[in-house]
């Protein structure tokens, strides 16, 4: 079956930008969560796409988004991560491919056109890789096409302070120079791990309040939700507390529940 070629076709003029559309549903549905959709390894991946449904379908009312990583990009093909981009976009919800991008610019620019005709509608990159010759193209055609563009800042895992937070010679740290390139590049957001409540802080002082900041990192990882929200998180990413539990819906209303205060 051929793919829409993204590059091709002018952007779908019906299509709303993903920042709009994330901002919107949170707003009707009165929720920050973004679904990690990461599964458990399994040998047979015949099932995987509907267990991944079932999932979805058991949690999306209570949450405003989707995340993937290669849990499912890797072992799906294209057919049926479009199929699981499908019924997410039927629920008014963005989808992320979470494969933090960061390679020279033609190699993005194929990988994203793959994603875009999987159905994703925003993808995560790292900033390492630089602009001239490497994000350049990929942020150009995003822009065209209305899809998203969020990039690490502070990853949410202990090492993460080996890279993100190096300090430079002038004083400054690795996350404040990738805070200042998502303004410089006009991004969408931001990664900012959630268990790092005072760099999410400082994050939203620096970023202004354009620039969303996507917080993994709650539950599993020990990072504290409400937290992350009152330090300046807009979105919380969780996978793992909620698609382990016995009971996934339980558990996304549970935390759907405990944050509407917030
Ligand atoms: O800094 C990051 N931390 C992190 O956990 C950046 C990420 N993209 N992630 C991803 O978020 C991680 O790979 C996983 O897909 C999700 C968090 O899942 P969990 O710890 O809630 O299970």
């Amino acid at each position: 079956m051929p793919f829409e070629n993204p590059i091709d076709v002018q952007k779908d003029k019906k299509s709303v930008s993903f920042k709009a559309l994330l901002e919107s549903r949170a707003k009707r549905s009165k929720s920050r969560l973004i679904l990690a959709l990461d599964l458990p390894y399994r040998d047979q991946i015949v099932t995987l796409s509907s267990s991944a449904k079932e999932i979805l379908e058991d949690t999306a009312e209570y949450i405003c988004g989707v995340k993937m990583n290669f849990h499912l990009i890797a072992p799906l093909g294209i057919n049926e991560l479009k199929s699981i981009n499908d019924m997410i976009s039927s629920y008014d919800m963005p989808s992320i491919a979470d494969v933090k991008l960061n390679d020279i610019d033609n190699t993005n620019k194929i990988a994203a056109q793959y994603l875009w005709s999987a159905g994703f509608s925003a993808i995560i990159v790292n900033p390492f890789v630089g602009y001239e010759g490497g994000l350049d193209l990929l942020l150009k055609l995003s822009k065209e096409r209305g899809k998203g563009i969020i990039s690490l800042a502070y990853m949410s895992h202990k090492g993460a302070d080996e890279g993100y937070g190096l300090q430079l010679k002038n004083g400054e740290s690795m996350y404040e120079i990738f805070l200042d390139r998502a303004k410089e590049w006009q991004l969408d957001g931001v990664v900012v791990g959630s268990t790092r409540p005072e760099i999410i802080a400082a994050a939203r002082l620096r970023l202004g309040p354009e620039i969303k900041i996507l917080s993994p990192g709650s539950g599993a990882q020990g990072g504290d939700p409400k937290r992350s929200l009152e330090a300046g998180s807009d979105y919380l990413i969780v996978g793992r507390s909620i698609i382990e539990n016995a009971n996934p819906k339980a558990e996304a209303k549970r935390l759907f529940d405990s944050l509407l205060s917030s």
